[in-house]
């Protein structure tokens, strides 16, 4: 699990998304989301995760859909994505 984080951050630390103040966890999944998901609809394919290679860094996309529909939504892919990078200010009610 440390390191799903880890690379997951390396992926994205060198971007300007975040260069300017705020480093929050959603601003990543979103960011990284909208990079895999390449032809923009919102949803990210098994072709598009693959071709992302996130299977890579210890990530399938099994565990990204979590509704079993075949297709990642970016809200699955926030839920996922946080509960590895969870921060003392994320807490949940
Ligand atoms: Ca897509
Ligand atoms: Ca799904």
């Amino acid at each position: 699990m440390l390191r799903f984080a880890a690379i997951f951050f390396s992926l994205t630390i060198s971007s300007a998304a975040f260069a300017g103040g705020g480093f929050s966890p959603l601003k990543i999944a979103d960011h990284i989301f909208t990079k895999t998901d390449r032809d923009g609809n919102g949803e990210m394919t098994r072709v598009e995760h693959d071709a992302a290679k996130l299977q890579r860094y210890g990530s399938t996309f099994e565990m990204f859909d979590l509704d079993k529909n075949d297709v990642v939504t970016l809200q699955e892919f926030r839920t996922v994505f946080m509960k590895f990078h969870r921060t003392p200010q994320d807490k949940e009610v």
